[in-house]
């Protein structure tokens, strides 16, 4: 598998300043997916959804049938799933290094890779997003149930692609504007699947959001506060940034999407404006995240070719046309969506601890209003002191079928800042270990 020593530079130099590219080589095999491509999802119109599939780099003696599959879902809403894969959590990490104003970008091993083992599945979500293809801008979803069907297409055609998919347990998972994404496809999945034979229906086991936006008229409230005990405005300029999330829950509530959206971005505006820093993703940073690197590697039409999508696609990161489409859903809650799944499966919910846009606070805000017979249990469950490798990763609440995590030293790009801390979770979330093990069977046997 990967030699971590791997160091390949891919000679994708260029000045940064006016962005030329002196030249460009291709994807070398050892980081080439293991299948990649199209994944249809109208055969009327052809609108396709882009995969890039990764196999678990090791699978010991589990057989392959049993190996777990996860899936990413980028946020946004319109932003591809390659920037979790070559920034994130693919088994293959770019990296800016280089002198002065000479850039090169260069892959490298993640250690931190979600597919150590499991199967990893990233998902250009919805049509229009990155590589996948909207035959017509109306056919991009403006909703979530379409957003889901069109996945939901997508999962059981790539299931379809090999018959050792089919047994193989499966977890979605994404992070942001995913959100609203994960529990609507988990949702979908589950409603579905009653009304189909054996054989056609998703093994789902689990869905796990990072950062995410699910209940937005709860978490927009949550701004003016953090800020304020972060130190980061004082006791006016709070005054002043609860007045515009109160716009925005009024236009919530008055059903007025698209101007409570509009409302939404004016309070990270003048949020950013109070406080003057690189991101609100971060409020450590000193620079924005580098994710824009990855719509340099990936204009590359030899990358694209080696990735098996359509060369003549102009890749953005974020594409404005479905950030439009979606913009009137933007304020939409799913929670609703989130309690039915924390009866029938396994949720997990985590934050990277600096996000100011969908972190600890704002998630945590919603959790609290679910209704759900759990909960009560949930809330007064301990919070464990999380530990990788004898240092403090973060917290952990669990209780029942909902996991809550914390990821210290982590903005909105939890594994970019994390990577192994991550994946250490993922891994045990997953696999029901450590601090995700069923509590009350390890009671029992304490007992014995
Ligand atoms: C496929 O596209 C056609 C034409 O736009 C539409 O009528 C049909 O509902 C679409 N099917 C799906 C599954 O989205
Ligand atoms: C796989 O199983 C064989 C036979 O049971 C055993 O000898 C070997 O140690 C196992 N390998 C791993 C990596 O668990
Ligand atoms: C939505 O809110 C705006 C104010 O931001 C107002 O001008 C507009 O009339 C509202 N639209 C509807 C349909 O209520
Ligand atoms: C933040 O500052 C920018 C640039 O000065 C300005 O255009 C914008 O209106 C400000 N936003 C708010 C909400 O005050
Ligand atoms: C690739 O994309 C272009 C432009 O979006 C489109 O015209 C063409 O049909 C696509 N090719 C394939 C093979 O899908
Ligand atoms: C948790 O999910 C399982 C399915 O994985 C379900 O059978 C169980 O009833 C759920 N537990 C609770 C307390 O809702
Ligand atoms: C699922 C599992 O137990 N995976 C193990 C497979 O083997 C590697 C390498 O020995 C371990 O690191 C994994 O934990």
């Amino acid at each position: 598998m990967q030699s971590t020593s791997l160091n390949l530079i891919l000679f994708l130099t260029f000045l940064i300043h006016r962005h030329l590219y002196s030249s460009a080589s291709t994807l070398p095999i050892e980081a080439r997916p293991t299948k990649s491509g199209y994944l249809p999802v109208n055969a009327t119109t052809g609108s396709a959804i882009f995969y890039a599939f990764y196999e678990a780099q090791f699978t010991n003696n589990t057989s392959l049938s049993q190996t777990p599959l996860v899936i990413w879902l980028q946020g946004g809403p319109g932003c591809s799933s390659m920037t979790g894969n070559f920034y994130e959590l693919g088994p293959w990490r770019l990296t800016p290094s280089g002198k002065q104003n000479i850039k090169h970008l260069e892959l490298q091993p993640n250690p931190g890779s979600w597919n150590r083992i499991f199967g990893l599945l990233f998902l250009d979500n919805p049509i229009g997003t990155g590589f996948s293809i909207a035959s017509t801008p109306e056919e991009i979803p403006t909703d979530q149930e379409a957003v889901a069907r069109h996945l939901f297409i997508a999962i059981r055609k790539f299931i379809a692609l090999d018959p050792l998919f089919k047994s193989r347990p499966i977890y979605i998972t994404g992070e942001s504007y995913a959100g609203k994404y994960v529990p609507s496809i988990g949702y979908y999945i589950l409603k579905r699947n009653p009304l189909l034979p054996l054989s056609k229906r998703v093994n789902l086991h689990g869905l796990a959001i990072a950062n995410g936006l699910t209940d937005p008229e709860t978490q927009v409230g949550i701004h003016a506060l953090q800020s304020y005990y972060l130190g980061l405005i004082n006791e006016k300029q709070k005054t002043q940034l609860e007045k515009l999330q109160f716009e925005v829950i009024q236009l919530t509530k008055a059903g007025n999407w698209s101007d409570a959206a509009d409302a939404r971005n004016n309070v990270f505006s003048f949020l950013q404006n109070l406080t003057g820093l690189a991101t609100l993703f971060d409020f450590r940073r000193h620079r924005p995240y580098d994710s824009y690197w990855v719509e340099e590697f990936l204009k590359n039409p030899e990358i694209k070719k080696a990735l098996g999508a359509n060369e003549s696609m102009v890749f953005e990161k974020c594409s404005k046309v479905v950030g439009a489409a979606l913009h009137s859903d933007v304020m939409k809650s799913v929670r609703f969506k989130v309690e039915y799944l924390v009866k029938n499966t396994k949720v997990l919910l985590f934050q990277g601890q600096c996000d100011l846009r969908d972190g600890v606070v704002s998630v945590e805000s919603w959790i609290k209003k679910m209704k759900w017979d759990g909960l009560e249990k949930f809330l007064d469950a301990k919070r464990d002191v999380w530990n990788v490798n004898g240092v403090v990763a973060g917290y952990v609440q669990k209780s029942d079928n909902l996991s809550h995590v914390v990821v210290n030293g982590a903005g909105h790009f939890v594994s970019t800042d994390q990577a192994v801390n991550a994946q250490a979770m993922i891994e045990d979330w997953i696999l029901d270990r450590g601090l995700f093990a069923n509590k009350h069977i390890q009671n029992l046997f304490m007992d014995l």
